[in-house]
């Protein structure tokens, strides 16, 4: 390969002409746009406690009523990428969200799509285009691109949630944006997706209609996914992984068009070695406890601590019981390096 010239072999007087003209020349930057074999990667794999971060949104619950914030959020930002650039990975925006008892935030929509999985808690809702949604932990809930949403916490003590959005993406397409509202007229079925949508396999009749809905189900109780891992266990060989993904129950496609959703089970002991690919993500723990070896770097993990995994990184993660499963959720921007075109497996 040949030696590429550098901006310092050119003129001054030329270099300055160029600049003074909007124009760059690409020799010298070729190789930092295009590396050979493996893109550059800024993100840092790494890990973020909630031992840590809990004491941290309690103070902020102290210290900022949410009339002050609106949404009471600490971002969960990746040191490689820059902290003012909130993102865990380059397309992925992570934030632990606090609401005490008889807190609103308010009604509002987006251009960005979020979801948003319970951490710790009971009695918060969310209600998406009308429909009241309880959170229970572990429960994921999608507030997708454009769709009126707001929180409520009718129980007793913290409720905190982890929220998801595809907002790196949506913010470097210069195409970021929210509207305020007024609260939403509840409708009178609360949570009503959920008879609509009992079992995979099953779909009201009327869906099969040419028209489909887009979003037909925001809510994924965490009790039928954790149960729905444990079935799967039992007839998943040792060496491959206990994973399911959410989806649209309608399509069986992804639920959102830029992130990707999945949940993982590890058996007592088990370490698992997901192939290499060209998607980032972050993994949240839910429950169980072990080790995580990601590009190298080695990470303890515990209950309710979340992970970054750079895109093309190598990732083993070991459940350190040798009794109890672990439980991780997933969060990947797969869905859209597919739409685009460029999304790799290194099998
Ligand atoms: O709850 O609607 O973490 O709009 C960032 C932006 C949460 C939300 C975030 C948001 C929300």
């Amino acid at each position: 390969m040949a030696q590429l010239g550098t901006l310092e072999e050119l003129p001054l007087e030329y270099r300055n002409g160029l600049t003074s003209q909007n124009l760059v020349p690409l020799w010298p930057n070729l190789r930092a746009a295009l590396p050979y074999n493996i893109p550059a990667r800024r993100t840092k794999p790494m890990v973020w406690r909630y031992a840590q971060i809990r004491p941290e949104l309690l103070k902020a619950g102290e210290l900022t009523p949410i009339e002050k914030a609106e949404r009471r959020v600490l971002v969960l930002a990746n040191p490689g990428l820059g902290l003012e650039n909130m993102q865990a990975t380059p397309s992925i925006y992570i934030g632990m969200q606090l609401i005490l008892p008889r807190e609103t935030a308010p009604n509002h929509k987006h251009s960005p799509s979020a979801v948003r999985f319970v951490v710790e808690g009971e009695g918060g809702f969310t209600v998406v285009e009308g429909e009241k949604m309880p959170m229970e932990k572990g429960d994921l809930i999608l507030t997708p691109s454009g769709l009126w949403h707001e929180h409520g916490h009718e129980g007793s003590g913290p409720v905190v949630w982890l929220d998801a959005l595809d907002l790196p993406m949506v913010y470097a397409l210069e195409a970021s944006y929210c509207i305020d509202g007024e609260p939403q007229k509840i409708r009178n079925q609360p949570d009503s997706s959920q008879n609509r949508y009992r079992r995979a396999g099953l779909v009201p009749y009327a869906s099969l209609r040419a028209q489909r809905p887009k979003y037909p189900l925001c809510r994924f109780p965490w009790k039928d996914t954790r149960a729905a891992l444990h079935d799967l266990s039992t007839v998943t060989d040792s060496g491959d992984i206990v994973q399911l993904a959410y989806v649209n129950p309608e399509t069986g496609g992804e639920c959102l068009p830029i992130l990707g959703f999945s949940a993982i089970m590890l058996r007592p002991g088990e370490t698992i070695r997901p192939v290499r690919r060209s998607a980032s993500a972050v993994l949240h723990v839910v429950e169980g406890e072990g080790q995580a070896n990601i590009d190298g770097v080695e990470l303890d993990w515990g209950g309710q601590d979340t992970m970054a995994v750079p895109t093309h990184a190598k990732v083993e993660i070991t459940n350190k019981s040798s009794s109890k499963p672990a439980f991780l959720f997933q969060v990947d921007d797969a869905p859209m390096q597919k739409k685009l075109g460029f999304f790799e497996e290194f099998g």
